[in-house]
This record gives C-alpha cells, structure tokens and sequence, in this order.
C-alpha cells in the first residue's frame, strides 16, 4: 500500500529528497540494486544513463548491464514521456520491490529524477537499497539559478566543475558565471592579448575587511584565467547536466581590469592598474568613445561563441558616472544623442550593447540599474537591491529574476555569533533564506508571468579558499534550491532541517566542507516593567541548552534552560547546547541592557525605512545593534532626522544617557551632524542637556552624555542626518543612511 507522505512521513530518514518533490507516496519494502540489476535507456538518455552507472558504480563497485529492452525482471527503466509528464523538467519515480520506473518530460526531467533517487539511495559495498516509493516532480520556477564571482577570488575548473555537480544535485538549471570585475579579468579574449597578460592579475589583495581603514594589502600577485579550451570543456560539462551557463562581462562599471589592460578605453586614458581592494571604482568604460563599443562587440563575439546560452550577463551595476561628467567625449556623445544627463547615457550604452547582442542571436541581462534612464527593449532585469526594480521591469512587460540582497546574498554573515567566518556585511541565515518569497507583494499574474525565477549570488571578496567559499555556500544553496523547484505550500522549514540534517552524509562524500551548526543556539526577548524576558531556542531535536547569566561559560552542570527567563539588570547571557554529550556548534553570548527606559513606550517622528526594523520599540528592548547591520536591532533614516521620545511613565531622576549610531561609509552609513538629548517633565518643554557633533569611530560610535542627576518624565533624542553623501564618497549624491539603536537611560 502507498501512503502520501505527509511532512512527518518525509522526515523519516529513508524519504529525505531535497528540494521537497511536489507528490510522494511511500510504501513498504525496497527495491535492491545488485549485479542482476539492468538499466534499460533509450540512447538519448545516453549521459543520464551513463550517470547512474558511474555514481552506483563509485558507490558499490556494482556494474549496471546496460540494455534497450528488459531482458531481466528486475530493472531500472529511464524513458521519455511526455504524455504522462507534460510539464518540462519534470519527472515521475516509480520504485517497486521489482524494479524501477523514471520517466520524463525530457533528459532534463530524467537527471533530476536521477538526482532524487541518488538521495534515496542507501547502502555502499555491493548493495544498494532504494524504499519503495512514487514521485511525481516538477519545477516552480523556469529559472533556477546561482552565480559566482571568479574576480574577486579565482576558482579553479575542477571547482567549477564541483560547483555545477552540486547545481544539478539541488536541481537548479543555471550558473551565472561572473567572469569580469574590477580585481580580474577572467576569460580568454584571442583578440584581446592583455586581457590576460594585464587584465587576468593584480599586484596584491587587501588583507581583512575593506571597512578597516586604512587598507593593508599582502603584496601578492594574484591572479588566473580560464582558456577557451578550459571554458569549452566546462560549457560542455554544464550541458550533460542540463545546466546553462549565462556568462557575465561588466560594462560600463567594474572595469577596471580592462581598463588596466586597455587604457584608451577609459575616459582620461589611464594609466589603470587592476583593483587590489574591494568597492566601486570611478573609472569605467568611456561611453562617448566609440572603440570601447567595437571592444565590447568584439569581446561579446567570442563570449558569444563559447557560451550556447540565449542570454549573456552585461552586468549595468555600480556605474559611477563622475568621469563621464568631466569628459569631453561623453559629454558629446550625450549632446549628439540627446541625452539629458548621465543617467541617459547609462542607458544608451545598455541599449547599444543589448541591441548588438540580439543582432546575433542572443539576450541580454542586466543588474536592475539598467532600469536608470531608460530600460532596454528586450533586456531581462536580474533585481539585486531588493525586488523593486524587478517589479518594475515586469511592470514594463520585462522579464525578471529575483536576486535580491535582502535574501540570498550567500557573501553576508549566516549567524550574529562573533566567531562567524569573515563575510561582506550583513546578515541572512538559512532560516531567511529559507523564507524567501518572491514577489510576494505582487499579486497580479499579468504582472507575475514576468518573474521567471531566482537566483542566489556568490560575490568572493571575502572567500579567497575553496573551503571559506564552501562554508558560504552552504547549506544556504541547498534551502535556495528548494524555494526554487518545490510548491510554495508545500514549504516547511522544520521539515527542510530534518532533511537537510540527513544530507550530511551526501555533501561529506562530495567533499563539501558546509556550515553545519545551523541548529545552534538563537534567542528572542521581550521587555516587561523594566525587565527583559529571554527565550532561547534551538532547531536542534532533543538539544539541551545549559546558560550562566553570571559571566561564566556553561557546562551541563550549570541550569539548563527549560522556557523563558527573567534578567532585571543588566546581564550577559552565556549558553551552551548538547546534543546526547556532545557540545553542538558554538558558545552562545548575548548582552540585554535593563534600564530605565527598558520597556517604555517610545514615539518617533519619522518612519524608519522598510531595510532595517522599523518598529521603534527597538528602540527599547535591551538589546543592542550590531555591525551586522540588518540584525534586526537598528533602525535606518534616509536623509531625514531621527526625533524619539521616550515616556518613562513618571518623573524619574535620571543622570546618564546613551546611544549608538552606525557609521559605515562603505555601507552609505553616515554619521549624523549632531546628536542632541533633551528632558521634560511635562513633554512640552525640553532642554537641552547634551549636544554632540563628533562621532570617529568607523563602526558604531557610542555617544553618552553623564550629568547631575535631573528629575525627568521624558526623554528626546535627535540625530540629523547628513543629507547628501558628499563626492567622492560611496554613492556620492544619494541620501545618507542614519542608523540609531537603543536608547539607553540610567
Ligand atoms: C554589490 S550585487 C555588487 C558586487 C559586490 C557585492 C558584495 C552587484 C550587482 N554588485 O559587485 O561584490 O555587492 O556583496
């Protein structure tokens, strides 16, 4: 009998498929895999078939005979059918005590069935055993994709080969492949000889995180390239998995190892030399120049050539159009076309390029700054500052995939534990990950045809080894995935642990070195009459949890943690999570303020901005903000001033106050212009107590005013935004982000 597997069903061990099929009914018994074992497929399904057999063949010595028909009674059978699997890519797995039955819609379809019966598959040495179970399986999304930057940090082809190994395991049918940036050049142009000789190195990397000021570099040559050869071979690679690799060259920003290489392509004709740090860089290719088009076009042809996929990647991010302003060149260009301004010309150099591209054949795709200016006529629009502009290239009837930062940027902190590998900024734990939906605001279908997937991006400045890269990546890939392939409702993220958890055994074998305590250790708090109430959690089944709010370490002799508790001062809370004896993942540690204003009711002028939290009892909950910006403890103010106050109930001496502001440049952070703190009994008249105008510290300065104790009911703070990011300052013109955490009152 098959029963449909329910969520706790999936969960036993034997049925763990990631990402989740859309229909599985299990059963009793299992189908055994011996040297009797036939593998019947058509010769189309000649790599499928030859998968299977390397993989049973690696894992049990076991041979499959290979056959047309069934000549034995006990056979696995690969076929192509696309009455009973209309949909492409899709699959139905039919395992019998007797034998085994994939077919699909296409090759595609049958590698994927292949892969969901790889992860089925128990045993090793001579036998294999595979439950009795049937599968019918199919995508969400046309568009399931991953990139990589191969700039920042060079990665070998037996990575990349790795790489796409995994891809098609998770069943995800695209690699964007970032092969140009700033910090290197990284594929073969014959025309183009200095692209590797100049382009393809540079003559240091910055040690530690460019936030550090100042910059410290290892002197080091850095650098690589993939031939064509190289690039053919794994072109080649790709396709017998079904995985298309959209190629990505940089235009007009993030050039400057072109540039380095060509001088004349940049707007005051160098010299260039290619970038050792990390950011955005003011020289970008001359738009008013027409040999940079005959460059581009003459690159775009032997990228054309290499890559069979429809669309080529021409990047449009981060174009600072400051150089452009200044030269003669495209300040003619921008009268002879008639262009308004920068921004116009931005625009007339995407569509240049795009219009170049669909003369041959191919599409073009673009970072959501394409939409400045003016969008493309074809262009599909990759959104990566969250899902604005995606929604708005589909509004324009564009096609868009969703990449957004917010959610599956795999370059950011994956836990706030302070021991975390070095990452970009940020934070997205595989729980966000997990949860993203995209468009979820759109409800529209005439708008939501248009959104034709997702994808997750893997940007290496800070993943200069392939273990550092792996730990990024994973298991954050693997949750990406299925948002990607499974039905919206059928997405459970208790259900995905338990099956990720079992998986460990496939990413070991496959020599992944993922991050594996993403059961460790989190926390919530409320605040209630001037004390914080903690509760710590963990994913872990069975997991015990020992804490100290003394300062010690814990050890299973100290309290273990049975539901929330009470702190009423201040208090470090320190604990440890045990899996049967085994101490998992690391030393948990969290700092709660309880203070005067602890829990009090807060009102603020402005709406904060939707990137960071927005309710303002953040303000008050005893925890502090971190570097990692987006921990859910700041609240961010785009050029408007931040006004709060505080309503400690009644007139309360009061003597001290505190609060943090987040100055991170790099991040367009911007120091306020002054601070200023205020008290009042009767919430009319204020005075000033402290005014503060100096904030030095790159990082979270703490501006904290200690006075003679004076009797206030209600305390305000203000903070005046910068304005506008001064010139040559990271998004130089825009609106300064303000960041203001908790504040603090004694
Ligand atoms: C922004 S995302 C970039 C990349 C950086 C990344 C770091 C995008 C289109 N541009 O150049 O590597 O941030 O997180």
């Amino acid at each position: 009998m098959l029963l449909l597997c329910q969520s706790v069903l999936c969960a036993l061990a034997q049925y763990s498929v990631i990402p989740k099929p859309v229909a599985m009914h299990t059963g009793d018994g299992v189908f055994a895999i011996d040297n009797n074992t036939q593998l019947i497929a058509p010769g189309e399904l000649k790599n499928e078939a030859a998968f299977l057999r390397q993989y049973v063949q690696a894992q049990s010595g076991i041979r499959l005979s290979m056959s047309r028909s069934a000549t034995s009674n006990r056979y696995i059978h690969l076929l192509i059918d696309t009455a009973i699997n209309y949909k492409a890519e899709s699959y139905t797995l039919d395992i019998t005590t007797k034998n085994i039955t994939l077919s699909a819609h296409d090759a595609a379809g049958v590698l994927y069935g292949l892969q969901t019966l790889r992860q089925l598959i128990k045993g090793s040495a001579k036998t294999l055993q595979l439950p009795v179970c049937n599968i019918t399986d199919y995508p969400r999304f046309a568009y399931r994709g991953m990139h990589l930057d191969v700039s920042r940090h060079f990665f070998s082809v037996d990575f990349i080969k790795q790489y796409i190994d995994v891809l098609s395991l998770y069943k995800f049918n695209t690699f964007h492949w970032h092969l140009t940036d700033d910090q290197g050049w990284r594929v073969e142009i014959k025309k183009y000889p200095e692209l590797q000789r100049m382009g393809a190195w540079r003559d240091g990397t910055l040690i530690g995180h460019k936030k550090e000021l100042p910059h410290t570099f290892d002197n080091k040559k850095y650098g690589g390239y993939y031939t064509q050869e190289e690039v053919k071979a794994v072109v080649r690679y790709a396709a017998e998995k079904h995985i298309t690799i959209i190629p990505e060259i940089e235009m007009p920003g993030h050039a400057l190892a072109a540039l380095a290489a060509y001088p004349s392509l940049g707007c005051t004709g160098g010299p260039y030399k290619t970038a050792k740090f990390w950011g955005v860089f003011d020289d970008v290719f001359c738009a008013g120049n027409d040999s940079t088009f005959t460059f581009l076009q003459n690159v775009l042809d032997e990228v054309a050539a290499l890559f069979p996929s429809r669309y080529i990647h021409i990047g449009g991010d981060e174009c600072p159009k400051g150089k452009w302003n200044q030269c003669p060149k495209c300040l003619k260009r921008m009268k002879e076309e008639r262009l308004s301004d920068a921004h116009e010309l931005q625009s007339y150099f995407v569509k240049r390029v795009e219009k170049y591209l669909n003369s041959k054949g191919k599409q073009a795709i673009g970072w959501d700054e394409i939409l400045e200016g003016g969008l493309s006529p074809n262009a599909t629009v990759m959104s990566w500052r969250g899902e604005e502009g995606g929604i708005a290239a589909a509004q324009q009837k564009h096609d868009v995939i969703m990449a957004p930062e917010s959610h599956v940027y795999f370059d950011y902190y994956q836990s706030l534990y302070p021991e975390e590998q070095l990452a970009a900024g940020g934070y997205t734990p595989l729980s966000k990950v997990y949860s993203y939906e995209p468009m979820a605001s759109v409800q529209e279908d005439s708008i939501r045809t248009y959104l034709k997937g997702v994808q997750g991006e893997v940007w290496s400045e800070y993943l200069p080894t392939v273990a550092k890269a792996q730990h990024a990546i994973f298991p954050r890939l693997i949750a990406l995935g299925e948002v990607a392939w499974s039905q919206q409702a059928s997405r459970n993220y208790p259900d995905f642990l338990s099956r990720l958890r079992q998986q460990r055994t496939l990413l070991k074998k496959l020599n992944i070195a993922t991050a594996d305590v993403f059961d460790e250790i989190n926390y919530t708090s409320t605040v209630k009459d001037n004390r914080v109430e903690v509760t710590l959690t963990t994913t872990l089944p069975n997991g015990r949890i020992y804490y100290t709010t003394d300062g010690t370490v814990p050890t299973p002799k100290s309290q273990q943690y049975s539901g929330a508790f009470t702190l009423a001062k201040n208090a470090e809370v320190k604990a440890v999570l045990f899996d049967v004896n085994k101490q998992y993942g690391r030393l948990f540690k969290q700092a709660f303020f309880v203070h005067k204003a602890t829990g009090k009711t807060v009102t603020i002028k402005q709406q904060p901005i939707a990137r960071f939290n927005t309710n303002s009892s953040a303000l008050v909950n005893g925890v502090l903000g971190t570097t990692r910006y987006n921990d859910n403890q700041w609240l961010g103010f785009k050029g408007q001033d931040y006004e709060a106050i505080v309503d400690l109930g009644a007139a309360t001496p009061v003597s001290n106050i505190k609060m943090n502001v987040l100055n991170y440049h790099w991040q367009k952070m911007w120091q306020p212009d002054h601070v200023q703190f205020l008290v009042s009994t009767d919430g009319i008249y204020f005075n000033i107590i402290y005014t503060a105008n100096s904030f030095p510290v790159n990082g979270i300065n703490t501006i904290e005013a200690t006075f003679k104790a004076v009797n206030a009911r209600y305390v305000k703070v203000i903070a005046k935004n910068k304005g506008i990011i001064p010139a040559e300052e990271y998004g130089a013109g825009e609106q300064a982000l303000l960041l203001i955490d908790e504040i603090i009152v004694q």
